[in-house]
């Protein structure tokens, strides 16, 4: 009798302790689950796209601020005029790209280029819309790049054909908050 009571009582303990191991992982598992789904949410919700899409409303009836930049100029010197530039992050800008000089020109920012949303490009009759990372201009080109700045920072600005960083055709560009 006191046997069977026993294997009943160890029998119950070890369901009990099942239950418990069971319930254990559980919470283990759950906290897990749950930081992952909030991860995935945060890196959604901090996708550029995410939050342009959010601010875009408001945004695209904000005037853009106009800034030139001239690549290279008409005596054909190597550099960007100017080759400092600001910008405030969650503003507008309507960036003018011209090229004066007799041989082409890139603008390359790829890290800045990454810090902001772009609204669109327009070129010509061409509109161009989505992310860009580097631009080209022929000798007497126009391009307009309109943006957000969203990360702030200090990024290069460079001129990758050959010869031409090195003569300096270098800049700097900060977003600040
Ligand atoms: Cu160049």
């Amino acid at each position: 009798m006191e046997m069977i009571l026993f294997t009943a009582t160890y029998k119950h303990l070890s369901q009990i302790l099942i239950k418990i191991i069971t319930s254990i992982r559980l919470q283990a598992t759950l906290p897990l689950y749950v930081m992952l789904t909030l991860l995935l949410c945060w890196n959604f919700t901090n996708a550029a796209p995410a939050v342009a899409a959010n601010l875009s409303s408001n945004l695209l009836k904000q005037p853009a601020t106009e800034i030139t930049v001239n690549l290279g100029n008409s005596a054909n010197e190597l550099k960007f005029e100017p080759n400092h530039l600001e910008f405030v992050a969650g503003k507008r800008y309507q960036l003018r790209l011209t090229n004066p000089s007799q041989q082409k020109h890139y603008f390359t920012a790829k890290d800045f280029a990454d810090g902001i949303w772009t609204q669109k490009v327009e070129a010509g009759k061409v509109e161009i819309k989505g992310a860009i990372h580097e631009l080209e201009l022929k000798p007497g080109a126009e391009a307009e790049w309109v943006f957000v700045p969203l990360k702030p920072g200090k990024y290069g600005l460079r001129c990758p054909i050959a010869g031409h960083t090195e003569a300096g055709m270098t800049g700097e560009i900060t977003i600040s908050n």
